[in-house]
């Protein structure tokens, strides 16, 4: 695992493949075996309450939520009002590795992208532990990855991620600005239902 390593930026990495198949299918088992007690629900932005496209849970002490009120982390499922599960060993592993052992990870945040969904261009600023690197893993169904610098306006690049890969956002990158255009649905059978799954982890608090 973790062999060939590209620097796509200052900051990015990526792992193409770095799970294989079985990896990856362990991966979706932990997280299902999760979901029934932190079920999917759909995000709503802040003010507008407009549903996100996709639909969200977290594992962690802590997750990441967005609704009326504006995005926060929140140690609540919002829907349940139960803990999040907890992030499963195997990924803390991915993040010793990727990260050379950086402070764990406090949140998982879970994305499920089905067919149409998508993430407009965003920076993740949520979080007061802006030293620590940010860590994406791909499960599933191809997709289309934005990549821009720190300033909304500068130029962007577009990355396909496939099921497997993994990505680190570290020093200026950790304030880049990237979104998902597209899913590209039926390139993998890897999600119940079809389509993708993104896993960002992240150090919320130093
Ligand atoms: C670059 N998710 O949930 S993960 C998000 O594929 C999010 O679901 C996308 O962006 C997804 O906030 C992209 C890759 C990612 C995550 C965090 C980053 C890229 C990042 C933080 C800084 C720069
Ligand atoms: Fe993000």
């Amino acid at each position: 695992m973790l062999e060939t390593k590209l620097d796509i930026a200052s900051g990015i990495r990526l792992w193409p493949s770095a799970l294989d198949t079985q990896t990856q299918r362990d991966l979706i088992a932990e997280i299902y075996a999760r979901v029934d007690d932190a079920p999917f629900y759909r995000p709503v932005m802040p003010k507008t309450a407009k549903p996100f496209s996709v639909e969200e849970t977290n594992l962690g002490p802590l997750g990441w939520i967005s609704d009326a009120r504006g995005y926060r982390y929140d140690a609540t499922h919002p829907l349940t009002g139960k803990p999040w599960p907890a992030i499963p060993r195997l990924l803390f592993d991915i993040w010793d590795q990727a990260t050379n052992n950086a402070p764990p990870p406090q949140c998982c945040l879970v994305n499920l992208y089905r067919e149409a969904a998508k993430m407009g261009l965003h920076q993740d600023r949520n979080e007061n532990a802006m030293n620590v690197p940010v860590l994406s893993v791909s499960l599933g169904d191809d997709a289309l990855f934005r990549i821009g610098g720190t300033s909304r306006k500068g130029p962007t690049k577009s990355v396909r991620l496939r099921s497997g890969d993994v990505l680190t956002f570290g020093g200026s990158a950790r304030l880049a600005f990237h979104g998902i255009d597209r899913i590209i649905p039926g390139t993998s059978g890897l999600v119940p239902g079809g389509g993708r799954i993104n896993l960002t982890l992240r150090r919320v608090v130093p």
